[in-house]
């Protein structure tokens, strides 16, 4: 016997559920979406499970077809179901890395005229070559410093950044405990005895080694790396540079300490930019002083920057102290030597007129292109 009304509705209401289901699976949004909706759709209560439940009511030959057209629309529903879910997953995957992702490329989206590695459109010198970095501001202030010195008739020196106690305080005339130590915050290393090995606070044991190692007549520069523990400000790293200078030879006097400076001034500022000397103290100097220049940001009159005194201090100064000599075997009675010692991240600051040292470490193409 063949119930065509009953089987033919069956049919109908098939189609018409698969046609929703399967839109239904299309849209879902996430994966928990697309869970819940098999488990409604597909599921033993679902209308499919229905269905397949109403077959006992069918005679055996219609039983067989309406049983196979329920399965094929099943299947085709299971497959759909996983194309969507294969969807969502790679869509996941996606917004995760995204997510995820270093932008190392932040030069080339900054749009023209930020050129970056590897870009070779419009911007920056030939168009058919990639645009390139250029050296850091302090590394050109070092660069220009040295060669300012070098014209002077100085040659370079270099030192190690983790020093002895004795390079750092001790040849320098300050014993274990001299109260002068404190004028510097020191790191120090976990190695040998405790306290004897540091970051070094300042180049000055640069000159501890350069006339231990050479005989006088000695015109040196040394730049380098510093280390203290500092809080950062507008003035202050604790990571920062400076440029030592030591003169040893015979008949050196607090005159030519004084034209060095006056002269190193004049060609690395200009004559917009004033100096001056004020007595000062450190232990391995005497007499020693502090080297000043007007306040670039507020031209003298006081701001942040300066502390409101409208001076900003590049380095100190002095006549290089008996006991160093005494400490490196050169003979005090026969030699005078200067010494000076110069922020080279604070030259830098005055010269471009840098409100806040820590712009400085920042990595912003916007201020590091203007150098
Ligand atoms: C010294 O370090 C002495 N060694 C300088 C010296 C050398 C004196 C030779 C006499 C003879 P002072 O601690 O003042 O001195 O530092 C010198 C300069 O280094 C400062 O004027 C400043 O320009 C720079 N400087 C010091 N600390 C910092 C810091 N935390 N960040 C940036 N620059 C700094």
């Amino acid at each position: 016997m063949t119930d065509t009304a009953p089987q033919s509705a069956v049919r109908d209401t098939l189609a018409e559920f698969e046609a929703g289901a399967a839109r239904a699976f299309e849209v879902a949004e996430d994966a928990e979406t697309l869970r819940e909706l098999e488990s409604t759709l597909l599921g033993r209560r679902s209308r499919l499970g229905d269905l397949q439940r109403q077959l006992s009511t069918f005679a055996p030959e219609d039983r067989r077809d309406l049983g196979q057209a329920i399965q094929a629309a099943r299947a085709r529903l299971v497959e759909l179901a996983g194309a969507r879910r294969a969807d969502l997953d790679a869509r996941a995957r996606a917004d995760a890395l995204a997510a995820d992702r270093l932008d190392l490329t932040e030069a080339m989206s900054l749009g023209a005229g930020w050129g970056g590695p590897g870009r070779t459109d419009s911007g920056g010198g030939d168009p058919a070559l990639p645009w390139r970095g250029h050296l850091n501001l302090v590394t050109q202030t070092r660069d220009a410093l040295e060669d300012t010195f070098v014209s002077l008739g100085f040659s370079v020196a270099e030192g190690p950044e983790a020093e002895t106690d004795w390079y750092n305080f001790e040849a320098l005339n300050m014993p274990p405990a001299h109260p002068a130590r404190g004028m510097w915050d020191t790191l120090y290393l976990r190695l040998g005895a405790p306290e004897t090995v540091l970051l070094r606070t300042h180049t000055s044991p640069v000159q501890v080694r350069t006339m231990e190692s050479e005989k006088p007549p000695i015109y040196v520069v040394a730049p380098g790396r510093c280390y203290r523990r500092d809080t950062p400000d507008a003035r202050h790293l604790p990571v920062f540079h400076q440029i030592e200078g030591l003169v040893v030879d015979r008949g050196i006097t607090f005159g030519d300490l004084a034209g060095t400076i006056e002269a190193f001034t004049t060609a690395y500022f200009g004559p917009d930019v004033h100096s001056r000397l004020r007595p000062s103290y450190f232990p391995f100097t005497e007499p020693s002083a502090e080297f000043e220049v007007t306040c670039p940001i507020c031209g003298g009159a006081g701001c942040r920057t300066c502390s409101h005194s409208g001076w900003i201090e590049l380095g100190g100064c002095g006549m290089v102290d008996p006991a160093v000599f005494a400490a490196v075997g050169i003979d005090a009675e026969e030699y005078s030597g200067f010494a000076f010692g110069f922020g080279i991240d604070r030259l830098a600051q005055v010269r471009v007129g840098l409100a806040d040292m820590r712009t400085l470490l920042d990595n912003d193409l916007r201020f590091l292109r203007q150098f």
